[in-house]
């Protein structure tokens, strides 16, 4: 078995913006696999710290705070105390969730920045940078947006084209404008501190060539990046949200939120021993291990849009510091789409955490499970509800569930409620008990190389081994003539269904531990998994509780619905008045004859999609008018309306039929159509001026 050789590991998972909650994307590109790893090499019986957090500065927290009023520390407060229980609830199990606002990460990025600075790393330059002069203020990153140069997208940031992927400098943006005020902004004189990453360049690729395992999308950015070769980065902004520059004469200035928000990770550790001991000593052996009996090993959990300052912009950070470890992997995801398309924060085209937990109560697992099954590990993904729901159904129900409840309730049924004494096997038993035997290792070795779809493959084939072997040896059978039989039949079914909770845990921790306690397991770690005499002859079994629940169609056609109607709340918003038209005067108006009429018969119009024939009554005689309604009207429903009319538009042929005027009508935001009608009931033929 390939047992993971550091005894101490530092694993992170991302430290995402507090400016919105937590979607399916974010997990399933890096909480659940980080959760998933971590769990693991618990039950290994290493010795991990897992840490994660907010990251609470930079442009996205002060962009927010506009747009929803708040200052930035209102909305970094609300997002991270949201954040942090939902993620408590779906059971990952961070050792510490911090946030980059935090005394203690203050200091450590300013020492961290200091400590550079005084070993002359960074280079120090003047340039000019954007402007806004209505906002008074110099537009970072995500202030100023523009149109790409690679892809030609109108709305790229000035750090990053959420489009094509480039990273981008704000002065490489065509036609920039600010994000505060929409004007052009100017260009201004102002002093930054830069890593020079193009001259770090060799110790980088040194660095990235000497990781070649790592997985291919990550390996494969990496060397492009390389290629186009490093450039230098400016370390401060101009802003006024952040944490200040620890130098003189630096107002207004503060640490380039990506040169702080990966030390969060540093900075989260000490919190975590603080908050456990009073005390962060100790908080070296995870960040700088002398001995080499003391080797810690660093893995980063991110999604592929954080891959370059992972891996080439904070390992550039750490080496010029010099005296600590760099990330030994960083499994980056890709993307997880939904419903066909991609998952947008501020387009509400997501499923939110906080709300899942709350509408599908008890289900944690269940989200794992397909948000593992279905991970972008290699490519984009897809996540569909009704995806969801066959997983749950066939998969988790039909085959785990089903498996384990048979096991458990044949137990009390023909054992008396106590794991029973295997006898005489026969050569299926031995299959089984071989079968069981190896798994272990196998599953041990997908999850060690970040493979977590595959150990959840090789997890649920041990699963359909286990229902296999119950359906071919057919206790429920064999109890009439062979209770002998049925005793070792069924110790090997509750041998499997031991190590099976043991092995699925990292991903299904609720229902593990629901297993381990109907099957009297107490601190059953891996190296338990796979042995046939994991649960002892005589135990008592606890009575069988069902594990996953069937979700019926309307639970699932409820949460499609909401998906589509947020989707049509945010194309309205995105909708705007008209303009007014230009000026006309008041002889041009006069010109029209608008009168008010009734509706007095309708019909459809034959092979149209859009026409209603009406005859309206104007008072002096009753006129055929087709209406392009009938999308929004029965003509039913029309009859007896009293409607403005335009009388003297000249008449028009559709459908091979005349029209003669129009029924004024007005244009509801969502499209939909009413009649414009007065407000009292006015006799026909009354004039409108
Ligand atoms: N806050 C980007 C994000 O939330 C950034 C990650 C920092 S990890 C150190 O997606
Ligand atoms: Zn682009």
């Amino acid at each position: 078995m390939p047992i993971p050789d550091p005894k101490r590991y530092t694993v992170t998972a991302a430290l995402i913006y507090a400016n919105g909650p937590i979607h399916i994307g974010h997990l399933a590109g890096c909480y659940i696999p980080a959760d998933i790893y971590v769990r693991y090499l618990r039950s290994r019986g290493k010795e991990v710290a897992f840490i994660s957090g907010t990251d609470e500065h930079g442009v996205p927290i002060t962009i927010r705070a506009k747009k929803e009023g708040l200052t930035p520390q209102q909305v970094v407060d609300k997002y991270y105390a949201q954040i942090d229980t939902a993620f408590k609830e779906l059971g990952i199990s961070f050792d510490i969730y911090s946030r980059t606002s935090k005394a203690v990460h203050h200091e450590t990025s300013q020492e961290i920045f200091k400590d550079l600075y005084d070993k002359n790393v960074f280079v120090e330059e003047t340039t000019e940078q954007y402007f806004d002069e209505t906002a008074e203020q110099f537009l970072a990153d995500r202030y100023i947006v523009g149109t790409c140069p690679v892809c030609a997208n109108p709305n790229a940031y000035g750090d990053q084209c959420e489009r094509c992927g480039s990273t981008l400098s704000p002065l490489e943006l065509k036609d920039p404008r600010s994000m505060l005020s929409g004007a052009k902004p100017i260009l201004k004189a102002t002093k930054n501190w830069y890593l020079p990453l193009d001259t770090m360049q060799p110790d980088i690729e040194n660095y990235i060539n000497s990781h070649n395992e790592w997985k291919t999308n990550v390996f494969g950015q990496c060397q492009s990046w390389l290629k186009d070769g490093l450039k230098p980065r400016a370390m401060t902004r101009d802003l006024d949200w952040g944490i200040s520059v620890p130098l003189p004469d630096t107002d207004g200035k503060v640490l380039y939120v990506w040169f702080e928000a990966p030390i969060g990770y540093i900075s989260a550790t000490k919190d975590w021993l603080i908050q456990k001991n009073g005390t962060d000593e100790g908080w070296k052996k995870w960040w700088q291990p002398t001995a080499p009996d003391e080797e810690t090993k660093l893995v980063h959990f991110i999604g592929k849009d954080n891959i370059v300052f992972h891996c080439i912009i904070f390992p550039a950070m750490l080496m010029a510091e010099g005296n600590y470890i760099l990330p030994d992997n960083v499994p980056a995801n890709e993307f997880m789409n939904l419903e066909g398309d991609k998952i947008s924060t501020s387009r509400n085209w997501a499923v939110w955490l906080h709300e899942y937990l709350e509408e599908l109560p008890d289900k944690q697992d269940v989200l794992r499970y397909v948000l593992t099954a279905n991970a972008p590990e290699t490519k984009d993904s897809e996540f569909t509800w009704k995806d969801f729901q066959t997983r749950n159904n066939s998969e988790l129900v039909g085959i785990y569930g089903n498996f384990i409840n048979r096991a458990i309730v044949l137990t009390q049924k023909f054992c008396e409620s106590k794991v029973p004494a295997r006898g005489t096997l026969q050569e299926i038993d031995e299959i089984a008990l071989k079968d069981l035997a190896e798994f272990p290792a196998r599953i041990a070795e997908s999850l060690e190389t970040y493979r977590f779809r595959e150990a959840l493959t090789l997890i649920m084939d041990l699963a359909r081994s286990g229902n296999k072997y119950l359906a071919e040896t057919q206790p429920w059978h064999a109890i009439k003539t062979d209770p002998e039989r049925v005793n070792t039949i069924l110790n090997i079914a509750l041998q499997i269904s031991a190590t099976l909770s043991i092995v699925s845990e990292p991903v299904l921790p609720f229902t593990a531990a629901k297993i381990q306690g109907q099957l009297g397991m107490i601190n059953k770690t891996w190296e338990y998994a796979g042995n046939q005499d994991l649960l002892s002859a005589g135990q008592p079994i606890l009575e069988a509780k069902l594990l996953f629940e069937k979700i019926e169609d309307h639970v699932i056609e409820k949460q499609i619905q909401k998906l589509h109607d947020a989707k049509r709340m945010n194309e309205l918003e995105g909708k705007t008045v008209a303009a007014i038209k230009p000026e006309i005067q008041y002889d041009d108006f006069g010109k029209m004859d608008i009168r008010v009429a009734t509706i007095v018969a309708a019909e459809n119009v034959p092979k149209s999609k859009k026409l209603l024939k009406l005859l309206v009554d104007i008072g002096l005689e009753q006129r055929t008018v087709l209406s392009g309604i009938s999308e929004h009207f029965s003509a039913e429903e029309v009859i007896g309306k009293k409607v403005l009319y335009l009388a003297n538009l000249a008449p028009r042929k559709m459908m091979g039929l005349e029209s003669h005027g129009m029924i004024l009508m007005a244009e509801d935001r969502d499209g939909s159509l009413a009649f414009v009608q007065p407000g009292k009931e006015v006799w026909n033929g009354g004039t409108v001026n």
